[in-house]
């Protein structure tokens, strides 16, 4: 399938990103020449995933599409209890309602902004357990996604387990750059949670790309296929949340996994208040073919290397320019450091909001903030959470894009690099109250 683009000229782009407000997110796709926002839902599907879709058994109950995406989750994940999502943020929602209590605590190897959101509004806090490194965009450590298990030990003793429902484990930690957790941490992670009683929860959004990063980096772990190793960290865990948009090639669909028959139970009871029938959450039956098979699709060696490839492609041409990015380079995306690039524009001034902006102008390429805008505030203080990274996204969508378009966007970010100096910052004129980076809108200062 292919789609027509719009060529759009430099005060055609100026006028579009000052009427979203200077916010990537409110820009209209036909303004956008190549789409870098996300990997959320934007992949292409394949020619079976299409064939799937002609399967769509669309009964209210027990469609046969849904024992077939049971049969996958079992098969290559290793979960035996599975109930379907319409996304990721109606999986964590539900399983942060169930397991959260008021005045909780969950660890986590960083945050990301929705399963945030859902643990605060459940009662839990959230605590960054990760590793140094990960904050630090220059560190070159193989595996930023890894958790700090010393600092974890501490934090348990100090609050005690039993506020502790579950640690929460991303693969791959997408606010971190996209940056893997290694086997054997995640190993160190099961034998200090098991010490306590304490769960893990698996964020498995981008499983099959950490998987890879271990087949790569991690001693020891060559000769094993990235499904052996994606059944390897699942099996090291109690259950999981998906966004099955992301590795799973799926343009919607989500799904809670699960190996406590219990904690199955509460939430097949919770899902039809929320999502739908257990046997569909919010999904048409042929969402839930598609997915079956994008999943099965997502663990294919050759294909997730040529996904991966293609993102260190575009990294490594932006290392070239002398662009400052987030290294190593991760696998969903190539992430600037917009505090690198723009050292004269403070954080209050939203750097990386700024920077977003910039790249659109030049060039109609959409990326997304991921900085301070992104981090909201501080629940008690009403101040804006300054984190140490202040970023920009280019994500790339899985089996869209070729290399000559990423030839285009290290190009723009080049033309915008070398003429930083003249990039001004960002003033926030209206604010939403939960996730505020969707919908703000901004004015240049
Ligand atoms: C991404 C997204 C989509 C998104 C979400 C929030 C702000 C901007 C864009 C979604 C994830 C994710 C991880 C690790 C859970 C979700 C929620 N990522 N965990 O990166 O990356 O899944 O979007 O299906 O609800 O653009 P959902």
């Amino acid at each position: 399938m292919v789609e027509h683009v719009q060529v759009t000229t430099e005060d055609y782009r100026k006028r579009a990103i000052e009427e979203a407000g200077y916010n990537t997110f409110l820009l209209k796709s036909r303004d956008v020449y190549i789409d870098l926002l996300t990997d959320s839902g934007t992949s292409a599907m394949s020619d079976r995933q299409w064939a799937g879709m002609m399967l769509g058994d669309e009964s209210y109950a027990g469609s046969e599409n849904f024992y077939h995406l049971e049969d996958a989750v079992k098969r290559h994940y290793g979960y035996p209890f599975l109930v379907p999502t319409h996304q990721g943020r109606g999986a964590e929602h539900i399983l942060s309602n169930i397991l959260i209590k008021e005045g909780d605590y969950v660890p986590g190897n960083m945050y990301f902004t929705t399963t945030k959101l859902h643990q605060e509004l459940a009662g839990g806090q959230f605590f960054d357990a990760i590793i140094d490194e990960a904050h630090d965009p220059m560190n070159e450590h193989p595996f930023k996604g890894n958790f700090n298990i010393e600092k974890l030990d501490a934090f348990i003793n100090k609050v005690g387990a039993d506020k502790i429902p579950y640690v929460s484990m991303a693969t791959t930690v997408n606010m971190a750059g996209g940056q893997p957790i290694s086997l054997q941490n995640l190993k160190d992670l099961r034998a200090l949670t098991d010490k306590y009683g304490i769960k893990i929860i698996h964020d498995m959004t981008r499983v099959a790309e950490n998987a890879y990063f271990i087949q790569q980096r991690e001693e020891g772990q060559q000769n094993k296929s990235v499904a052996a190793i994606v059944r390897e960290i699942c099996d090291l865990t109690d259950g999981a949340t998906m966004s099955a948009k992301k590795d799973a090639l799926v343009n919607i669909g989500g799904f809670i996994a699960l190996r406590d028959e219990g904690i199955y139970n509460q939430v097949r009871n919770m899902v039809v208040v929320y999502e739908g029938l257990h046997t569909y959450g919010g999904l048409a039956g042929r969402d839930l073919e598609a997915m079956a098979i994008g999943i099965a699709e997502s663990l294919d060696d050759f294909h997730i290397q040529a996904r991966v490839g293609q993102v260190i492609y575009l990294g490594e041409k932006l290392i070239e320019y002398g662009v400052p990015i987030v290294k190593p380079i991760g696998s969903h995306g190539i992430f600037l450091n917009a505090r690198a690039f723009l050292p004269h524009v403070s954080q209050d001034k939203f750097p990386a909001q700024t920077l977003a902006a910039e790249i659109y102008t030049n060039s109609g390429v959409r990326t997304m903030e991921r900085g301070v805008v992104s981090a909201g505030r501080n629940k008690e203080t009403g101040e804006h959470n300054y984190p140490k990274l202040e970023l920009v996204r280019l994500t790339i969508p899985r089996r869209v894009y070729t290399q000559a378009h990423m030839d285009v966007v290290a190009e723009s970010v080049a033309h915008v690099y070398e003429k930083r100096n003249e990039i001004k910052g960002l003033k926030m004129v209206y604010e939403p109250e939960y996730l505020r980076f969707f919908q703000a809108k901004f004015e240049v200062l």
